[in-house]
């Protein structure tokens, strides 16, 4: 039994009533799981457990670090300057962000298997501290579960077992996460580097031994390839996804749901125009793009569209969701359609709208109209839009979540002008 190191401080009022020893439950209720022995199996050991916790850890944090950058992304706060350089940023963070989260699922439950004869321990409560530990631990191991199967889930397109809007959830349920891992860690970390120090303490050449269990049992062989059968669990499985982002792999891709190159002119589509309600709008000869702000307001038929400058940009398509395809995109700089209207781009923002009725992402807006390769675009690979890409005209800027790239623009409304 490891001693708490705080254990060993000085102890002052507060802490002698934390860790005050709690009464023992009756012996006769320790039956069935509860049994000193009723969990045998040789594998479990501290060296094991720690080692599956450093990997864990790790993937947790990178999947913590990159979220927070999408959802910093998709609601910049005003104090905060973003890069929209390189243009291709968040496709790789995003990508990496949900093969990492996969990834996950079988270092989650091989870590949940090795520590899980815990939750018998006896007694169940020692002190109040011990309480607040066994705490931490059930909302770590919640979160973490929660983490995992909604990102699955949202991932999936199966929305029927969230009653709750994705998005949010994830987000605030990762401070959770994060929260209770780094006081997990805090609580831990003696016991891992104890663990991982002992490497090679046991019998030389036996191959066998190797670890010491928290019980003083010596641990059988087996860890190795135990954690040898997890790795290439997760390798397979982000093999199995990272097609859906790194072309050269697409071929693999058999878990990821959309693979580049797929759908209407090369490129994947989420939401289509029959989905999204647009299709009668976006084809009626009457559509015309409404460019408004500062009292002034113009309208532009396709034709005026296309009479203006065109522009080229090869850029991505970068869905939270971990696909990406880049394309060949044309159109007009949004820049020069703010202009019409006598905005300086440099210092407004542009609220770009679309045709559709509903939906989250029928509005978008663009912090930094005046980035040159940020166009309304009409063509992509040098043909017109499909209606599921966006026809007449869609939004394409660099760095972008996909979420933001709001297809089927009606209108665009100048803000914050100075
Ligand atoms: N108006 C509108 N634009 C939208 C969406 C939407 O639902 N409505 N979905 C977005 C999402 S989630 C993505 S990933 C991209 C996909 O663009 P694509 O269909 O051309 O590949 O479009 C974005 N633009
Ligand atoms: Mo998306």
């Amino acid at each position: 039994m490891v001693r708490h190191p705080v254990g060993r401080m000085r102890p002052g009022r507060i802490w002698a009533w934390l860790t005050e020893p709690l009464p023992v439950p009756p012996e006769g209720l320790r039956r069935g799981p509860l049994r000193p022995d009723a969990f045998g199996s040789p594998l479990r050991s501290a060296r094991l457990t720690s080692q599956l916790g450093v990997a864990l850890g790790v993937a947790f944090g990178i999947c913590f670090l990159t979220g927070l950058y999408s959802h910093v992304l998709q609601h910049p706060p005003a104090w905060l300057w973003l890069p929209t350089r390189p243009a291709g940023l968040y496709r790789f963070t995003q990508g990496l962000h949900v093969a990492t989260g996969l990834a996950t699922v079988p270092l989650l439950g091989a870590k949940l298997w090795s520590v899980y004869p815990r939750l018998f321990t006896w007694p169940p409560v020692r002190s109040l501290i011990h309480a607040a530990e066994r705490l931490t631990v059930a909302a770590l191991v919640g979160a973490a579960l929660f983490q995992v199967i909604s990102g699955v889930l949202n991932i999936a397109h199966w929305y029927g077992p969230m009653p709750f809007f994705f998005t949010d959830a994830h987000y605030w349920v990762a401070w959770i996460a994060i929260g209770a891992l780094v006081s997990h860690i805090g609580v831990q970390l003696p016991v891992v580097k104890d663990a991982l120090r002992r490497r090679g303490k046991g019998e030389p050449g036996s191959g066998l031994v190797d670890g010491v269990s928290e019980n003083g049992r010596e641990a059988a062989g087996g860890r190795r390839e135990f954690l040898l059968a997890v790795a290439v669990a997760a390798g397979v499985i982000t093999l199995a996804t990272l097609g859906q982002t790194v072309r050269s792999l697409s071929p693999l891709a058999l878990l990821g749901p959309r693979r580049p190159g797929t759908g209407p002119q090369g490129l994947p589509v989420n939401r289509t125009a029959a989905s999204a309600g647009v299709r009668d709008a976006v084809l009626d000869p009457a559509y015309r793009l409404t460019v408004t702000g500062l009292g002034r307001s113009v309208e532009l038929s396709l034709a005026d569209l296309a009479a203006l400058p065109q522009h080229t940009t090869v850029l991505p398509i970068a869905c939270v969701e971990g696909w990406s395809s880049v394309g060949t995109w044309t159109g007009v700089r949004l820049r020069d359609l703010l202009s019409l209207i006598g905005a300086d781009p440099e210092t407004c923002t542009a609220e770009i709208e679309s045709l559709q009725a509903g939906g989250r992402y029928r509005t978008s807006t663009v912090g930094d109209p005046a980035d040159d390769r940020t166009l309304i675009a009409l063509r992509l690979g040098g043909e017109p839009l499909a209606l599921d890409h966006g026809f007449p005209a869609r939004l394409i800027a660099p760095n972008r979540p996909g979420v933001l790239q709001t297809k089927w623009v009606g209108r665009i409304t100048v803000r914050g002008a100075s």
